[in-house]
């Protein structure tokens, strides 16, 4: 059963446990580990083979190069592992439905997530019938398996969690909290290389920085993803900045070229 002190319950399927807990120590999500915030298993498909090679992986259906991944041992690897872990199964693979980040915010909230980390060509497709609830794809980009993308999944909403980040991160003021990319950030020191600081940063009128990192980010965001503006409507407030941005940006581009 799910510990309720154990906080969010993920079980990772791979054949390579050691590449995901290697990801797993490090940063946020590994003081979320030690911290009990989150907790973490892997099940190796592997170890549900019963041949002397331990055969994960057979030839393709119709033929053709590569391989696929066999699906009793990994039948038999999600069947264990949904006796203790309750959540939805999540295959990443570029086949799913883009990740964003309202939807990792949904994962935030669920008590527990099993991720299928695929390897080889794919998985057989009946696995994906008989057992995945969802297909999740990082972007339109092949890796040599699904391990990286379901780390940026455990990676994305354990940040998410109460506790997770220290006092001085935020996971409020980032990009994509608002659908919009965020503003640039600034430390010491003043001068670096010939480029300062944007002096309203060191205004100390905090009213005055935050209207001038709205801007920023709507502007950044017209400029860089005009595709996240597209199905947005802007507040008057929003408009007026974003046109303040896009006057500033073309009286620089004339001086400039
Ligand atoms: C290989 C391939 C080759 C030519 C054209 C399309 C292709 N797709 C794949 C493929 O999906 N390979 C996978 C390797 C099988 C499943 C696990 N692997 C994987 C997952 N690669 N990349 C991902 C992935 C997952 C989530 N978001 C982005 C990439």
């Amino acid at each position: 059963m799910v510990d309720q002190q154990s906080g969010l319950r993920f079980d990772v399927i791979t054949l390579f446990p050691d590449l995901v807990w290697s990801v797993a120590g490090c940063g946020v999500v590994g003081r979320a580990l030690e911290r009990g915030l989150i907790s973490l298993q892997c099940t190796s498909p592997r170890d549900f083979t019963h041949d002397v090679h331990r055969t994960v992986d057979d030839r393709p259906y119709g033929g053709g190069p590569g391989m696929v991944m066999k699906p009793d041992a990994l039948l038999a690897a999600i069947r264990v592992v949904r006796r203790s872990n309750p959540g939805p199964l999540v295959y990443m693979s570029p086949q799913g439905r883009p990740l964003t980040q309202v939807r990792m915010r949904q994962f935030a909230q669920v008590p527990a997530l099993i991720l299928l980390a695929g390897r080889y060509e794919g998985i057989d497709e009946r696995v994906i019938d008989l057992e995945v609830n969802e297909e999740c794809s990082l972007g339109d980009y092949v890796l040599s398996g699904g391990e990286l993308a379901a780390m940026a999944v455990i990676d994305g909403v354990t940040r998410l969690l109460p506790g997770a980040l220290g006092h001085d991160e935020s996971a409020v003021q980032d990009s994509f909290t608002d659908g919009l990319l965020d503003c640039p950030h600034y430390t010491r020191p003043d001068c670096v290389e010939g480029l300062g600081v944007p002096a309203v940063l060191k205004s100390g009128d905090h009213a005055v920085i935050a209207r001038w990192r709205r801007k920023q980010s709507l502007g950044l965001t017209w400029l860089k993803r005009p595709d996240l503006l597209k199905n947005r409507i802007l507040q008057p407030v929003e408009q007026a900045l974003l046109a303040e941005f896009i006057q500033e940006y073309k009286v620089l581009s004339e001086v400039k070229p």
